[in-house]
């Protein structure tokens, strides 16, 4: 197959997992990898020591392909980017900040680079300092967001850019795949259709929320104090809404979605939860291994692609 994403990635399949804070493990990416995507450790709400142990399981559970996520609000960020290079990681991508600063370290180690940008603006930026593609991510993406939709910032970032795209937001089956391919995408990230997989480690409290949820589930919370998150409605959104309202501190809300994250991940508290997920989660309706949902996803790409209207 020529595809610029699987021969950047060495994968099967042009398709990344998204990072996914307290989600994305060793075990995890290792077996996003085995079913021939690309999976990613999510150093986003880990510490140093955990992430070396995460990279170590990973390597013991997959000969195959996998990249570490960085997210870049993350305190020890600068330990991790050298933590990278010195367990020569082959992929990192980015999240939640412009990593234009670590870029020429890591391209010196042989690292792909594949940041996730919500703007044109910033995917020209990360171009010129030597990323190797980049991922575009819409706002119906779950967790942290940026103001475009999928359908309108792919087709721009493809027109200002050279390198390949992964478009990211809004993509969970086979008719996503294509749309995403036609909108100038080479690849693309998933994630909330991976919650929904039978290796994935969330509590089965939060699956079963995503299996439940209807389109209209989802809301954002902190776009007043500038870092906006998507996740199922719930009495931690309306609770933070409330103190985003009261003018509670930027910091201290973060620290609240992030601490509501692990009641969603490993208590399964439903009430106080950050249930992160995208506008897709309405379409998760099944428990499924990864790489059945990977293989169909595209199988039915082929199948969406043979059924499109002829003009
Ligand atoms: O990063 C994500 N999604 C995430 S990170 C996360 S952990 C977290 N939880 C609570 C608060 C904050 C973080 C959960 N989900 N996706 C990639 C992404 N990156 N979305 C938006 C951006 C982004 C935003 C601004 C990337 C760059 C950027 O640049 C600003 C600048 O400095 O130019």
């Amino acid at each position: 197959m020529n595809n610029k994403i699987t021969q950047l990635l060495g994968t099967k399949y042009p398709l990344i997992q998204g990072g996914m804070a307290n989600i994305g493990t060793g075990v995890f990416a290792a077996a996003v990898s085995n079913a021939g995507g690309l999976g990613l450790i999510a150093a986003g709400a880990m510490n140093t020591e955990q992430l070396k142990k995460n990279i170590d399981e990973c390597r013991r559970l997959t000969s195959n392909p996998f990249g570490v996520n960085i997210m870049l609000m993350n305190p020890q960020t600068e330990e991790m980017a050298q933590i990278i290079i010195d367990e020569k990681i082959p992929v990192v991508t980015t999240g939640a900040g412009n990593p234009a600063r670590f870029i020429p370290a890591w391209k010196d180690a042989g690292i792909r680079v594949i940041p996730v940008v919500p703007s044109v603006a910033l995917g020209v930026r990360l171009e010129r300092v030597g990323a190797d593609a980049l991922v575009v991510e819409g706002t119906e993406a779950g967790g942290h967001i940026g103001e475009l939709t999928t359908m309108a910032l792919v087709p721009q970032v493809a027109d200002a850019v050279k390198i390949p795209i992964i478009a990211a937001g809004g993509i969970a089956d086979g008719r996503q795949l294509l749309a995403a391919f036609a909108l100038g995408a080479a690849g693309v990230q998933v994630g909330t259709c991976l919650l929904v997989s039978e290796e994935c480690p969330i509590h089965e409290n939060y699956k079963k929320a995503i299996l439940e949820a209807r389109d209209t589930d989802t809301t954002v919370t902190g776009r007043i104090c500038g870092v906006p998150v998507r996740i199922l409605k719930n009495k931690m959104a309306r609770e933070y809404v409330k103190r985003e309202k009261e003018g509670a501190d930027k910091a201290d809300l973060e620290m609240f979605t992030l601490g509501s994250l692990r009641k969603a991940v490993f208590d399964g508290d439903l009430n106080f939860g950050s249930l992160m997920a995208g506008q897709v989660a309405g379409m998760c309706n099944r428990i499924l291994p990864v790489t059945q949902i990977i293989e169909e996803m595209f199988t039915g790409c082929k199948a969406a692609y043979d059924n499109l209207p002829q003009f």
